[in-house]
């Protein structure tokens, strides 16, 4: 797509009218959509940023299908999104990593013909000391018949289905990423009038020998991992891990580098969930020209058996993944020789 007038300042909402442009005849739904995913992170960047003066740090008390404490905050993105999304006739079933369950949209609205999955806040084990966190989330366009109630086969695919994918961090400043066939653009969220401009037109991930993964695990990892941490080691790389997936892989995306969160024995899948975690990234890495990789194949020629469905993930610059993918096709076994 032509960026007409970047210059002049782009809204989102601009930028989305020049897409539907592109696509005559489409219903114009899915500029809903996302005007609907970015109103719940406009609401969403509200509450980070005063969260510390809101009484909104801290757990709930609950435990979520992931067997993890709910943060306050993750509470409030998970019902913002849902409030954003279910009654916009553009959504038929939203698939979050807080509900064990799909939120499949009940009618009038069910006949939206878009399956939203969304991790709502992911890095939630950052919120209570100010350090970046983000929303993540895919697209697909379902497979069963619009105006019925969607069904587990609507997400229960290939990535390769997805439409469109993104994240909005929420960091000294709030952006939005959105990765569509029209390529992968950065909007920043201007809060002096509420509004995502244009600020990163046509991202393009370089190559960057910056490694970012819990280095603190990797007695655990496989031995091809192994040796290529330590060989890493003294020869140009450079190390940034903020435990934030997204805010790690945001980095990546605009600077270069690789995102490593791998299986280990005793968790052989890995602990990042495919179906909003990693789906949504790879789309956004592959479209930024960058790949993504399970250590076998590309993420997103996977198929999820089910919602939760964990996987282990090597992400970012194409150069790096694919140098450290051939160190994990000839590999030792866990624990094996270094
Ligand atoms: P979350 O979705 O509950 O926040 O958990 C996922 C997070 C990722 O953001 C991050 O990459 C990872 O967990 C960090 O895990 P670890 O603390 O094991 O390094
Ligand atoms: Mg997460």
């Amino acid at each position: 797509m032509e960026l007409r007038g970047f210059d002049e300042g782009i809204t989102l909402d601009r930028f989305l009218l020049d897409t539907l442009r592109d696509h005559p005849g489409s219903s114009g739904d899915f500029v809903q959509l996302v005007q609907a995913i970015a109103l719940a992170g406009k609401l969403i960047s509200a509450r980070v940023n005063r969260a510390g003066l809101a009484g909104l740090l801290g757990a709930t008390g609950e435990v979520n299908v992931q067997g993890e404490f709910v943060q306050k905050l993750d509470r409030y993105a998970d019902d913002t999104f849902i409030r954003a999304l279910e009654h916009g006739g553009h959504t038929a079933m939203i698939v979050s990593e807080e509900a064990e369950d799909p939120v499949i949209v009940g009618p009038p609205w069910h006949s939206g013909r878009y399956v939203v999955t969304v991790d709502p806040l992911d890095g939630s084990s950052n919120i209570d000391c100010n350090a970046t966190i983000g929303t993540i989330f895919g697209i697909f366009r379902r497979k069963s018949e619009e105006g019925t109630p969607a069904v587990l086969g609507d997400v229960l695919r290939t990535g390769r289905d997805l439409v469109a994918a993104g994240t909005i961090v929420y960091g000294s400043g709030t952006m939005l990423v959105l990765g569509t066939d029209a390529g992968v653009h950065g909007f920043t969220l201007d809060p002096s009038v509420g509004e995502f401009f244009l600020s990163h037109p046509h991202i393009r991930t370089p190559s960057a020998r910056t490694y970012s993964c819990n280095e603190a695990y990797s007695d655990a990892w496989q031995a091809g991992l192994r040796s290529w941490l330590s060989d890493c080691k003294g020869s140009g790389w450079s190390s940034r891990y903020i435990g934030s997936l997204v805010a790690d892989f945001h980095r990546n995306l605009l600077k270069g580098g690789l995102f490593v969160y791998p299986a280990t024995a005793k968790a052989s899948a890995g602990k990042l969930r495919l179906l909003y975690e990693a789906f949504p990234l790879a789309f956004l890495a592959e479209k930024a020209g960058g790949s993504a990789t399970d250590g076998r194949a590309p993420i997103l020629d996977r198929i999820p058996n089910s919602l939760h469905e964990r996987v282990p993930l090597v992400i970012g610059s194409a150069d790096a993944v694919a140098e450290l993918t051939a160190r994990m096709a000839a590999d030792l076994p866990f624990g094996g020789p270094r």
